[in-house]
């Protein structure tokens, strides 16, 4: 059994999860539940960003201390993903002892390898990305360059970290990896920033202006950037580091002593894509400690042409939709509407187009095939052979697999849906109900029926990752004793199955009007 360690962003607790949240955290459940299904002993990881100027001011607004609100909405977090069927192993909060104290370990171990140092700092700040920005960035109108909102200026003693002295390093481990950033652009993106001169990376910010933040070790007056200390999380839950072991001992080393790090892919969006494929690969060369394996940075939900987002107020949320249509749903129109990397534009018109391919494909192959074996065979499978759509089938899976080991869910998750399409086209072809009407059918309808029992028992396992819910309940309708994992496909045995119709798994849904 081979091991799977995969990561979304730790979301700030300062604002209530919404679709773009929920697309990341729903790609990170949709390659676990694949992963699992495929054998493998998979560690999930996602959580909340607690600390920061952003948190703290959030707070003063609701007239509560910062961990009451950190409390509040890591609990809405957690209520939003279990509503969204996320299987996460573990929900990590950067306020956590043990979070902090791998954060204090981390930077003594940059500073004891030399790579800490204290200066002034001059420049641009932005609160609603919690980063500093250069004058180029900020461009003539002064604003943050992500999402349009105040920078201030901003004149401070920081420590900082000597990010330059890995930039060569960087650049070469980017250009022997062409995999190791995806997608293509991104990844070019990232070689363009590392084309000019690598700045060091100011570490801490003044308590006096801060409060809200991990002390540094050496100096109590200051706390950690947010972004050093959020970044660290996925350190802390592979359980690489013992902070309460000496300084030489907590494992800091490259190969690491065994643990669940390296990740093997952290997903995240594009927006901060240079966090993770520049501050945070530099932050591990400096403590000695391998690079994760993969960075995938998914494009943006828009609405007509702007990034869905707090600040804008322009956001969709996930629970009114699973409200209308449910959760397996919204699982679905995400996963398949945006192709994995390009921005994905959302509108009601989109969603319910892709509820009705859920509705009239899959949900309709289902729906005849049951009460067909109903029918014609007392709801018992028959034996027939169940050898028809063998071709499609096989070239269905491997074109699914392809996708998602791929990371190109989108079209993994098409190849499943031709072959609920194929499905049916065989049902046209084969016509089982005139087959039932001829004297001489009654061996080609047992093989009509048992491929098409097949054939679903085959998508159940297709499905599971992204529709959970509604595979599991179609694998108990067929009579089988589970959604099938991969390694079980090939010998799937539907003859003598009891299956059960029901009401259609897709019931009809719409918008309310307006
Ligand atoms: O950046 N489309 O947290 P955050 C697609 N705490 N994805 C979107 C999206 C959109 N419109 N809006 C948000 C932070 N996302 C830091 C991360 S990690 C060590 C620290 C998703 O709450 C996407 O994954 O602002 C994006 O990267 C993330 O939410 C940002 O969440």
């Amino acid at each position: 059994m081979s091991s799977f360690y995969l990561t979304t962003p730790i979301y700030y607790a300062s604002g209530e999860p919404h679709i773009g949240h929920a697309y990341t955290t729903i790609l990170a459940d949709v390659l676990a539940r694949y992963r699992r299904r495929a054998g493998d002993d998979v560690l999930f990881l996602t959580g909340t960003d607690e600390h920061g100027q952003k948190i703290q001011e959030a707070a003063a607004e609701q007239g509560l201390s910062p961990l009451e609100l950190c409390d509040l909405m890591a609990g809405r977090f957690e209520a939003v993903w279990e509503t969204l069927g996320i299987s996460h192993d573990r929900f990590i909060r950067t306020t956590e002892a043990e979070h902090v104290a791998v954060v204090r370990a981390m930077l003594e171990r940059l500073r004891d390898n030399g790579f800490i140092y204290e200066s002034e700092y001059t420049g641009w700040y932005s609160v609603g990305q919690e980063r500093y920005f250069t004058e180029k960035e900020i461009g003539p109108e002064r604003v943050d360059p992500i999402a349009g909102g105040p920078v201030e200026r901003i004149r401070e003693k920081n420590y900082f970290f000597r990010m330059s002295a890995f930039q060569e390093r960087l650049i070469r481990h980017i250009e022997e990896n062409p995999e190791w950033i995806v997608p293509r652009s991104r990844r070019n993106e990232v070689l363009g920033f590392l084309g000019r001169p690598l700045e060091d990376l100011s570490i801490s910010r003044p308590r006096s202006r801060i409060h809200w933040g991990i002390p540094l070790p050496w100096d109590g007056d200051h706390v950690t950037y947010v972004w050093v200390d959020a970044l660290i999380n996925y350190v802390t839950a592979s359980g690489a580091i013992d902070p309460a072991a000496p300084p030489g001992e907590r494992g800091f080393g490259d190969p690491p002593r065994p643990s669940r790090w390296p990740a093997d892919v952290h997903l995240m969006g594009k927006d901060i894509i240079t966090t993770h494929a520049v501050y945070w690969p530099t932050l591990l060369m400096g403590a000695d400690l391998p690079l994760p394996r993969r960075i995938l940075a998914h494009g943006w939900w828009v609405v007509g042409e702007t990034k869905m987002s707090k600040s804008i107020g322009n956001v969709v949320d996930p629970l009114a939709l699973r409200e209308l249509f449910g959760t397996d749903a919204v699982r679905w129109y995400l996963m398949r509407e945006m192709p994995t990397g390009q921005d994905a534009s959302y509108t009601p018109e989109r969603f319910l187009a892709r509820y009705d391919e859920l509705r009239n494909i899959f949900g309709n192959l289902a729906h005849r095939t049951l009460s067909m074996v109903k029918r014609y065979r007392a709801a018992t499978v028959p034996e027939g052979p169940a050898d028809g759509l063998a071709r499609e089938t096989a070239d269905a899976v491997a074109a699914y697999r392809r996708g998602i080991d791929g990371y190109r869910l989108h079209e993994g998750f098409a190849a499943a849906m031709d072959l609920a399409r194929a499905a049916n086209g065989f049902v046209e072809v084969q016509e089982p109900w005139a087959q039932a009407r001829r004297p001489d059918g009654a061996a080609d309808l047992d093989r009509t029926l048992a491929t098409l029992v097949r054939t679903l028992g085959v998508l159940t396992c297709l499905f599971e990752p992204v529709m959970p819910e509604k595979s599991r309940e179609l694998a108990r309708r067929l009579g089988l004793a589970g959604v099938p994992r991969f390694g079980e496909l090939e010998s799937l045995e539907v003859g003598g199955l009891e299956v059960a119709v029901d009401a259609p798994l897709f019931p009809p849904a719409d918008f309310p009007a307006a």
